[in-house]
């Protein structure tokens, strides 16, 4: 933690005089420590993917700022309170959703974000997977620590995909749309997918993780064949043009805590009248898909609980808590 720390006041510093230089005395004497030490932490962050230069005289200059998700990077000007006050981030996990999981029940404090450049166990709904490959890609779990019953989940994902698809279209432009229960689409095609686990005792839960993946600069040809990459969407296909996942990631964290903050102070409703403008599926044919039978009918409305309602042939309404919509384009 205090090499953290120590970083990021360091980064603090040099970003500061970008056009300049920072002596190695007048770091030591900002921060009270060696010269060995303000060297140990400079090669750490060159490790990182900081392009940091070093004059014998002149002392160190910032020249560049890694691409990777680092914490130094993403809580620079975070404007969060609790979401992002501690980021961790891996080169490579199983599922950051795991990880979170793991943490949580180690007693980790809500708002902590754990984040991975590559997930060889990405995990998806139902224990399906959830593809994610190196470069190009956020990986991102949060902790959250509600006072909500377990029923109360399914607004939590709700939440999460107002804010996904509100980070994606302020940063991209792109008509982000939001698919009952956790997708966000571009085009029709999947770039963002949701996974809410939780642990619950009786009638409280304990903790939630918000597991959220996009699809950012992925190559298309990793991913399966109804997904698409934000990249991809914006027909960004020069070397150098990517879709910035810093700025996303920040801004996604951001959104996550708004809209937390606007449940526990205002309830569900503000975020579900959000939701319904954030979505092109009410009132569209769809093909509700459950675990022992499926049917198809009009996609109604969202519950104050965020369930889906559909409306069946016959005209009765279901109510929906849990299952796969297909939308079923007509004409
Ligand atoms: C989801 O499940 O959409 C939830 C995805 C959550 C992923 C995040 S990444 C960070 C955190 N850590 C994790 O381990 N998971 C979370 P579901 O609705 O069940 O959709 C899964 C289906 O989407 C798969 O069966 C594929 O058909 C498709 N799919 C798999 N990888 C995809 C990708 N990268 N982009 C778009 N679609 C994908």
């Amino acid at each position: 933690m205090t090499h953290i720390a120590l970083d990021e006041k360091i980064l603090s510093m040099l970003r500061h005089h970008t056009s300049s230089y920072v002596s190695g005395e007048d770091l030591c004497k900002a921060f009270d420590v060696s010269r060995a030490a303000i060297w140990k932490h400079m090669e750490k962050m060159r490790e990182e993917g900081y392009s940091i230069e070093a004059s014998p005289h002149l002392g160190y200059r910032l020249l560049g700022v890694p691409d990777r998700l680092v914490p130094s990077e993403i809580r620079w000007k975070l404007k969060t309170k609790v979401l992002g006050k501690e980021v961790i981030s891996y080169k490579k996990v199983g599922s950051t959703n795991d990880v979170a999981y793991a943490l949580a029940e180690k007693g980790l404090k809500e708002g902590v974000i754990i984040l991975a450049e590559e997930q060889d166990k990405g995990k998806g709904r139902h224990g399906r997977s959830w593809t994610s490959p190196s470069r190009g890609g956020i990986y991102l779990s949060a902790i959250l620590r509600p006072r909500i019953t377990p029923n109360e989940i399914p607004k939590i994902t709700l939440l999460a995909a107002v804010a996904a698809a509100k980070a994606i279209r302020e940063v991209t432009g792109l008509q982000a749309m939001i698919k009952w229960p956790n997708d966000i689409l571009v085009s029709g095609k999947k770039v963002c997918g949701i996974l809410t686990e939780m642990k619950a005792e009786q009638d409280s839960v304990s903790f939630i993780v918000i597991g959220i993946g996009i699809n950012c600069n992925t190559p298309v040809r990793q991913l399966p064949k109804s997904a698409s990459s934000l990249r991809e969407e914006l027909g960004l296909h020069a070397r150098d043009e990517h879709v910035p996942r810093l700025e996303l990631v920040k801004k996604l964290i951001e959104k996550l805590e708004e809209d937390y903050f606007l449940l526990k102070k205002d309830g569900f409703r503000p975020i579900m009248e959000e939701w319904k403008h954030l979505t092109d599926m009410l009132g569209a044919r769809v093909r509700v898909v459950l675990q022992n039978r499926a049917f198809e009918g009009l996609a109604h409305n969202i519950d104050p609980d965020g369930a889906l309602i559909v409306r069946k042939d016959a005209g009765t309404l279901e109510r929906i808590s849990s299952g796969d919509i297909i939308m079923i384009r007509q004409g």
